[in-house]
């Protein structure tokens, strides 16, 4: 079988990808290791940035975003019980959409079928070839049978664990990372959010975050050891300590309902470069990872698809290579910054068990200032609502 793109991955990189290029008339099969059951269930991110919300109506899937999804013009942070707006719609004038990942990748892969696009859930061994040549093949099994599939281009959507960034030759990539010493024990639950915008507190207890889904659904995370057994907590102590670290009214404003999900993240920062070798792109978590603190990681895959199918468009339409070549220049400005946005979000919210006394006062110093100056709430919010994608 032979396309012009094969994509590993029906993750938010490889299906927004997939719907970018049929727009363009370019074709593209998708190849998933998983079945459509397990992607449309995987509870991940929920903030959509600005940008990336007005990208799904452009590619006609936003209208379950725009009903089902609920629009924020602002987020609260928590210092010890105090609570401060970053009001994003005075200070950028722009707004974000929560809406949870699985039902984006729902969306997407509903329109990408709708179109009549392919995509190959549940295959196995997936393995990349030929990368340094203009013919990349991709080759995997399915019902017991291989298949190989000859590409003019390969892009790497799948994810930190795909197979895809360890098939570059040795030597040619550098990463960069940092493992942070706490992790997120996160909830899902039937019952309303204590307040109708995110609440990112933190707390001498350790930092608390306070999402949703829905008017009646919780989404929220409790700072943790990374190593943390989930089942050590009972549903009770969990809801205690969320209370606990929204402050003195968070017994009076946090309601508790049945949880029906629970789940450790470990957190970490990670970026590689370049993100292409030869023939093969790589996009999304397969090319970098940021703590989910800023709301950034589906955000970021869904940028640097973005960038691709213009390179990709180029390519096609006017035999230019130019942005084909430049694709790692493009997206690592990006990244970095949305690196840096997580960084400073994640340390100035968490507890660090290394940090000194002199850290922590500096810490407290630095909410202070971020949610009291006109000046750095902005540069806050320019970030938290995605920065341009031209
Ligand atoms: P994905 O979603 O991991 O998709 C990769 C896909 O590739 C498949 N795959 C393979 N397929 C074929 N052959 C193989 N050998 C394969 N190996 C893997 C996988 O099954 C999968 O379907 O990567 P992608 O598309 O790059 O998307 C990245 C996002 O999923 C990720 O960055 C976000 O979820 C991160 N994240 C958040 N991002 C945000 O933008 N906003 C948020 O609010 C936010 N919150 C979060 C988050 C991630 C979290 N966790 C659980 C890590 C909150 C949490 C708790
Ligand atoms: C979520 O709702 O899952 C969520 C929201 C904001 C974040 C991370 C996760 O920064």
């Amino acid at each position: 079988m032979r396309v012009q793109v094969g994509i590993i991955g029906a993750g938010p990189a490889g299906l927004t990808l997939s719907l970018l290029l049929h727009r363009l008339g370019i074709d593209c099969v998708i190849v998933e290791n998983r079945s459509r059951e397990y992607v449309e269930a995987r509870i991940r991110a929920g903030v959509l940035e600005h940008w990336a919300a007005a990208l799904y109506d452009e590619l006609g899937v936003g209208a379950r975003m725009r009903k089902e999804g609920l629009v924020h013009e602002g987020i609260e942070i928590g210092i010890n019980g105090t609570r401060r707006r970053i009001d994003f719609k005075a200070l950028v004038n722009k707004d974000i959409v929560v809406y949870g990942q699985h039902e984006v990748v729902k969306d997407l892969i509903q329109a990408r079928l709708n179109h009549g696009g392919r995509i190959e859930f549940e295959v196995s061994d997936t393995s990349v070839h030929d990368l340094d040549t203009d013919k990349p093949k991709i080759r995997f099994k399915k019902n017991g049978e291989s298949h190989e599939i000859t590409c003019d281009f390969i892009a790497g959507c799948d994810g930190f664990h795909g197979i895809c960034r360890p098939s570059v030759p040795k030597g040619v990539l550098t990463e960069f990372e940092r493992v942070y010493p706490f992790g997120w024990l996160g909830i899902l639950s039937e019952s309303p959010p204590p307040s109708h915008e995110l609440i990112y507190s933190y707390h001498d207890r350790g930092f608390g975050l306070y999402s949703m889904r829905a008017p009646n659904i919780t989404r929220a995370y409790l700072q943790c050891d990374p190593n943390e057994d989930v089942n050590k907590w009972s549903d009770e102590e969990i809801w205690a300590e969320l209370k606990r670290r929204l402050g003195p009214d968070g017994e009076k404003i946090l309601k508790t309902g049945r949880v029906f999900e629970k789940g450790v993240t470990a957190m970490r920062s990670f970026v590689t470069e370049p993100m292409q070798y030869g023939r093969l792109f790589l996009a999304g978590d397969a090319a970098h990872i940021v703590p989910p603190t800023g709301a950034k990681g589906m955000n970021l895959a869904t940028a640097d698809v973005l960038f691709l199918s213009r390179a990709l468009e180029a390519f096609y339409k006017k035999n230019d290579k130019a942005l084909l070549e430049g694709y790692t220049k493009k997206c690592l400005s990006r990244i970095w910054k949305a690196q840096r946005f997580s960084y400073f979000m994640t340390t100035m919210l968490h507890l660090n068990p290394n940090d000194s006394e002199f850290d922590h006062k500096r810490q407290i110093a630095e909410l202070d200032y971020v949610t009291s100056s006109k000046a750095a709430s902005t540069a806050l919010a320019e970030n938290y609502v995605g920065l341009p994608v031209d």
